[in-house]
């Protein structure tokens, strides 16, 4: 068969709802596109730890401390179900783990921002994770089969993730008039970076349209964005916090927030390496892998030894 009756019965196929394996055919940019959203993804779940790392000595008790532990921990392991179904695709891990720490790769925008007070763990988890959900849970549907069953399960501990942020932030906006001005100014500096983790204007997204096509995509940037922004609203107004953009306001007619426009020049900007926090955060990247040399190195050493011992049981038998 040639390529092009390869394609069209590949884009069928897709089109009938069906899920793409590993061993299936498909086209080198179906495979390529995949590599690079996964990678990315799994890439931002690693960094993403960095921020709330952060503050883990200093949660304010030891039932909110053992709660961030765990979620940072649920990252980790998010990573490495991305970095298993990446490597479904043909490329090795310390090839896309080497592309991270060269730079050379992207994560995402939103974890090069500083968490300077306790109220920005409340805020990354109902906002960025809040964003990362609705982001996901579209996600649980992409055509490629790995990818699709790894985001069932990371969707359902990002949802413990993103109530554990927001119960942090009712708390302190019932709190004291301190606590309350502390959730609110967190407010203020997560929400428009939340709103560029949807990627930029469908207009400018080079991806976009043949993602959509081969169902990687199930739903475009500004649709997810709008979806976040009208859950979003009545979730701040609960709290008695005001969501910082002038032009917010509900528009009858589409039944969804008009809302102000978005600084892509920052979006850009921390995209290209420019963000407040990218140099820290990938050199402490950098730094972890480094110090970690040697867990990999023993458990190579213990896989080498446990293959000799299973094939001289083999031989003895
Ligand atoms: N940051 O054409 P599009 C999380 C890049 S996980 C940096 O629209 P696409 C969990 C994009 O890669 C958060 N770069 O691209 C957590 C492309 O560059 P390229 C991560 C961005 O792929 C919570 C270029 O711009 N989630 O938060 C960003 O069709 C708390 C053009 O854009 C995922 O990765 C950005 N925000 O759509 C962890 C979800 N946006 O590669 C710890 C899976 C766009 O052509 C704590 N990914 N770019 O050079 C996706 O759904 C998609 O990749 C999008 C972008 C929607 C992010």
């Amino acid at each position: 068969m040639g390529e092009v009756q390869l394609e069209k019965r590949f884009q069928d196929y897709l089109d009938g709802e069906n899920k793409i394996e590993p061993k299936d055919w498909m086209p080198d940019a179906y495979r390529k596109t995949l590599i690079r959203q996964i990678s990315q993804h799994a890439h931002s779940e690693v960094v993403g730890m960095l921020p709330e790392a952060n503050w883990i000595t200093r949660a304010p008790s030891l039932r909110r401390k053992v709660a961030l532990l765990a979620k940072v921990q649920d990252e980790a392991g998010h990573g490495l179900y991305l970095y298993s179904a990446a490597e479904t695709l043909g490329i090795d891990r310390s090839e896309l783990v080497g592309d991270l720490l060269s730079g050379k790769a992207k994560y995402s925008s939103i974890f090069n921002y500083p968490t300077v007070s306790w109220a920005d763990m409340g805020a990354i988890g109902w906002l960025v994770d809040g964003a990362a959900i609705a982001n996901q849970v579209m996600l649980c549907r992409t055509s490629y089969g790995p990818y699709a069953r790894a985001m069932v399960r990371i969707c359902k501990e990002e949802s413990f993730h993103q109530r554990q942020g927001y119960e942090i932030m009712l708390s302190l906006a019932n709190g004291t008039a301190e606590q309350k001005q502390m959730a609110q100014d967190a407010l203020n500096r997560w929400w428009w970076p939340s709103l560029m983790m949807f990627g930029p204007t469908d207009d400018l997204s080079p991806n976009s349209a043949q993602s959509m096509k081969w169902k990687i995509k199930r739903k475009s940037n500004d649709e997810l964005r709008q979806e976040f922004i009208d859950k979003t609203v009545p979730q701040a107004e609960f709290l008695g916090l005001t969501v910082p953009d002038k032009d917010l306001k509900w528009n009858e007619e589409k039944q969804g927030y008009d809302y102000g426009e978005i600084d892509w020049e920052e979006f850009y900007n921390v995209v290209k390496g420019n963000g407040p926090c990218n140099k820290q955060r990938l050199s402490d990247r950098v730094k972890a892998h480094e110090e970690g040399a040697w867990v990999r190195e023993a458990a190579n050493a213990y896989a080498a030894k446990e293959a000799k011992r299973k094939a001289d049981k083999v031989q003895a038998a």
